[in-house]
């Protein structure tokens, strides 16, 4: 029997279930990018508001809309929009049965009209979790004029993109004349907040609407937020453990996540789901500390081991952690390298350390290399090159940055030569690829070319040529000798 509204209760009492009644829900919220990620972090932690509300609480459903996979949605509406959760603890793994989302629909999907549906009074707060790539930025923070998605959503009837979405949904507030609602991104995006709020109004302007542009900087809250978990694609094993821990019942669309949950919040004004009835869940003044630490240790250590660990033949996040020369090259990054302009105590900058390397060892979560490699083009600014700034303008060295870019650097040329076993994903693939082709077997040009593209890695970096030869230097011994070996002589060399 599939897992439904009709039965969900009759899950097994290991189970986790929500304290209310999924079929009184009302629509509150609307998310745009209803994927892995959201379904284990914003659902969790609105189920437990709404569990925490009493029936005031029934008024915070999401409307949850997926940006690329209509099937997501379909299967969601036919489970009644439940679906199990997998807390995977190193030793055991929990299940809980999630049933905050309200409604799924396919957000290109004409008759889900989603800006309209934003629009609805009803609406009180917008999140989005559609990934870095999906806000089109350059490495400044600005939205990128040339990227094609953008430039097509400025003259369609129905918009595609996150910005394109919100401004039209803005532009029919204003047309209304009602109070817009909040606009929380949850994307790992440095300063998320304030750079959707300047994407959305550029955006507005694009479409030669400044008036528009102007209204939603002054009306429209956009929080900064900070979010953590780690979650992995579903794999079929999930499918099998849902079945297992919920007695019989079958889900086809469970999703595994490891147990550490943090979101911070900026305090925005206006009504809200009480998020904070969950305890990884908070609201600050100011959130930016939490973003730079998270960003730079946990994504920056995470694109680290993807890219060196790809190379070194590593699968998976756990297995590249685990690894005797990899992990301490990148335990070591984290904390002498990514925290240089992070305003901590060292004790906790410590302790941060050591958890994150205790989670990414988690063996109960499969996070492959290849996924965690994606997008690097729009991952590198925020989560590598400023700190790796901020240590240069000390004189501080920065091995690990260097490894990271060149072993990026390599999986372009080895995939140019059909030889790189990862499959590879990223918006400027064809161009970072043609630089490997134009300077095969070139490696300073390779690094030269890349580390010139202001709209990837920034301004140039101080000691600029300094930085391009341990680059090509990096990128020579990661094609002259295997990458375990690198790797083993790297840590060795403390
Ligand atoms: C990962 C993140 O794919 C990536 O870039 O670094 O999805 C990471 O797992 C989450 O940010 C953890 O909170």
């Amino acid at each position: 029997m599939k897992l439904g509204r009709s039965n969900f209760q009759k899950a097994p009492d290991t189970v986790y279930k929500p304290n209310f009644d999924p079929a009184l829900l009302r629509p509150g919220i609307v998310h745009l990018g209803c994927g892995n990620f959201h379904r284990a972090h914003q659902v969790t932690a609105t189920q437990a508001a709404i569990g925490a509300m009493g029936a005031d609480g029934l008024q915070w459903g999401i409307v949850s809309a997926t940006m690329r996979r209509p099937e997501l949605a379909l299967e969601l509406v036919e489970q009644d929009n439940l679906y199990t959760l997998l807390t995977r603890e190193p030793n055991g793994t929990v299940a809980s049965i999630m049933a905050a989302i309200s409604e799924a629909v396919f957000a290109r999907d004409t008759h889900s009209t989603l800006a309209a549906r934003i629009a609805d009074p009803r609406t009180k707060i917008v999140t989005l979790t559609v990934t870095a790539s999906g806000y089109y930025l350059t490495a400044d923070g600005s939205i990128d004029p040339e990227a094609a998605d953008l430039l097509a959503d400025l003259t369609a009837k129905s918009p595609r993109t996150a910005p394109g979405i919100l401004a039209q949904a803005m532009s029919l507030v204003r047309a209304k004349g009602g109070t817009p609602p909040v606009i929380l991104c949850c994307d790992n995006v440095a300063n998320n907040g304030r750079t959707l709020r300047q994407a959305v109004m550029d955006f507005a302007s694009w479409r030669g609407n400044d008036e528009l542009s102007a209204w939603i900087g002054e009306n429209v809250q956009f929080p900064d937020t900070m979010v953590d978990r780690i979650v992995p694609a579903p794999l079929s094993d999930d499918k099998d453990d849902a079945r297992r821990l919920l007695g019989g019942l079958e889900d086809s669309i469970p999703i595994s996540a490891e147990p550490w949950f943090q979101w911070v919040i900026q305090r925005f004004d206006g009504p809200r789901p009480l998020w904070e009835a969950h305890p990884g869940a908070r609201f600050v003044s100011d959130v930016d500390t939490f973003e730079r630490a998270k960003l730079q240790m946990l994504n920056g250590a995470h694109m680290l081991l993807a890219y060196a660990g790809g190379l070194a033949g590593l699968n998976t996040i756990a297995e590249a952690a685990s690894d005797p020369a990899l992990g301490p090259i990148v335990e070591r990054f984290m904390r002498r390298e990514q925290t240089a302009d992070v305003n901590l105590p060292e004790e906790t900058l410590d302790r941060y350390a050591a958890d994150l390397m205790t989670r990414f060892r988690n063996p109960g979560i499969v996070h492959e290399v290849e996924r965690i490699g994606r997008n690097g083009s729009v991952k590198m600014a925020m989560r590598v090159i400023r700190p790796m700034r901020a240590n240069l303008e000390r004189g501080e060295p920065t091995p690990g940055a260097i490894l990271l870019i060149a072993s990026w650097i390599r999986w372009f040329a080895l995939h140019e030569q059909e030889a790189l076993e990862i499959s590879l994903t990223d918006p400027r693939a064809d161009h970072l690829r043609q630089i490997c082709a134009d300077a095969r077997d070139d490696h300073m040009a390779q690094a030269e070319a890349f580390l010139a593209m202001e709209e990837v890695f920034g301004p140039p970096l101080p000691d600029h040529e300094r930085q391009v030869t341990a680059v090509a230097k990096a990128l020579g011994d990661l094609t002259r000798l295997e990458a375990p070996e690198v790797l083993r002589k790297l840590a060795a060399a403390g």
